[in-house]
């Protein structure tokens, strides 16, 4: 029979949640063995989903889950979880995070909060603390953004965020996400299909990848809010012509209306309140003698203000019709996500909070300008991110770094807040998104 929980930190028979100690050289360790199993083509640890070092690497990780005891197994949509039985209460206490990586990316990006919440994991069963509800430490499948221009595949698998037309999208190679998927060992309908039961709680750590913190003098962050992120695919299709022949005012060069659009999100973007970015565009033919006929430019808009994203948008969408009538060059739109902003749930910030105190730490309030697989969770569940600090504030980059003192106050910090939140009483029904 379930076990009724017990509710309230002040709980005293259970060891102090705060007081745990967690073994920061062995997350150091972990993180550089992961970080060994990258493509050895391409700069850095780089760790792109589906590719074999991803592959490889995580079965490296369901291993050293194993050796610290989690049972593991890889649900419908592909995510690894490690899983330690508690005491019978309904739902589970989730955290992780993602190790794939973007192309030359670092080291810590998810895979902090993947083996953050392992070395949690290891440090409470060392110090005799087991909690009501399982625990789970979760590596999210393909949180990045990939080939198929979509992010978080396997937290919104399931949270009912994957949708049959995402599985029939195209690489550049025209291999579709469900080949992908299959590929990879994993059914496509599952991964649609195999919706979770809401957890008790969720908590993902990760670093923050920005400069508020380390500005701030802050070692923990806890996080408010994750931006809304609208990303969009622009298709400009003009004249293929001789270059050196055809004069400058019978062109229809698709790279030049490109070239307005990356100019106008740039320009649209300025002042703060959000971000506008054209990380990604290609030209075709690609030949210096070639008017181009065709060029793709990936639009990202990112704010925690809903209102500042849609009006970006619709400016941006409307400058690049304008390039493209002016140019004689037709365009296409394809949205490939849209995605509100979504605030943390009050009892898992006030958790973090506490604990971080409760450590000595004074924590601070921020947004998160990145995306995260949080945002999905939190459709099914109360939802939360601990920060800790980038160095410089650097992110998807060779330089990504994080102080070991800080990731050893993020664990700790992560430890005692899944101890305070196994202790929250039972979820409202309907409380989340
Ligand atoms: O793109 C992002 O915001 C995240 O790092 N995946
Ligand atoms: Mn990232
Ligand atoms: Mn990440």
């Amino acid at each position: 029979m379930a076990t009724t929980p017990q509710s309230g930190p002040e709980r005293t028979s259970a060891p102090a949640p705060d007081a745990v100690a967690v073994d920061v050289e062995r997350v150091r360790a972990d993180i550089a063995e992961l970080a060994a199993y990258c493509e050895p083509d391409e700069p850095g640890s780089t760790r792109r989903v589906f590719r074999d070092a991803h592959r490889s690497g995580r079965v490296w990780l369901a291993a050293r889950m194993a050796e610290a005891g989690l049972e593991v197994e890889t649900d419908g949509a592909g995510n690894l979880i490690g899983s330690r039985k508690g005491r019978g209460a309904p739902g589970a206490v989730v955290t992780g995070s993602h190790t794939d990586t973007v192309r030359g990316g670092g080291r810590y990006d998810g895979i902090l909060g993947v083996l953050g919440g392992l070395e949690a994991a290891r440090a409470l069963a060392a110090a005799g603390i087991g909690l009501d509800h399982d625990l789970q430490v979760v590596d999210f499948l393909g949180e990045e953004p990939n080939d198929w221009g979509l992010s978080c595949v396997g937290s919104r698998g399931v949270t009912g965020g994957l949708t049959r037309a995402d599985l029939d999208r195209t690489d550049a190679q025209g291999r579709t996400l469900a080949q992908a998927l299959t590929d990879f060992g994993r059914a496509p309908e599952t991964a649609i299909s195999g919706r979770w039961p809401s957890p008790h709680a969720f908590v993902e750590l990760h670093i923050e990848q920005g400069p508020v913190l380390e500005l701030a003098d802050r070692v923990i962050g806890v996080v408010t809010g994750i931006v809304g992120v609208h990303r969009v695919l622009v298709e400009f299709s003009g004249r293929r012509d001789h270059a050196g022949t055809l004069p400058m005012d019978q062109r229809h060069d698709a790279a030049c209306a490109a070239a307005e659009l990356i100019l106008a999100v740039e320009s649209l973007a300025q002042g703060g309140g959000g971000v506008g970015t054209t990380g990604r565009v290609e030209v075709e033919p690609g030949a210096m003698n070639v008017v181009p006929d065709r060029a793709r430019v990936w639009v990202e808009l990112r704010s925690i203000d809903p209102g500042w994203v849609v009006e970006r948008r619709d400016a941006a969408l409307a400058a690049a019709t304008e390039a493209a009538s002016r140019r004689g060059v037709g365009l296409s739109v394809d949205v490939l996500c849209d995605e509100a902003p979504t605030p943390m749930d009050p009892q898992v910030r006030d958790a973090i909070d506490a604990a971080a105190r409760a450590a000595g730490i004074e924590p601070l309030e921020l947004a998160s300008g990145a995306e995260h697989d949080t945002r999905q969770i939190a459709r099914i569940g109360r939802s939360g991110m601990i920060f800790v600090p980038s160095l410089d504030g650097r992110s998807h980059c060779l330089e990504e770094w994080t102080d070991p003192a800080h990731i050893a106050a993020g664990v700790r910090v992560l430890a005692a807040t899944l101890v305070r939140l196994d202790r929250l009483p039972p979820p409202t029904p309907g409380a989340a998104r």
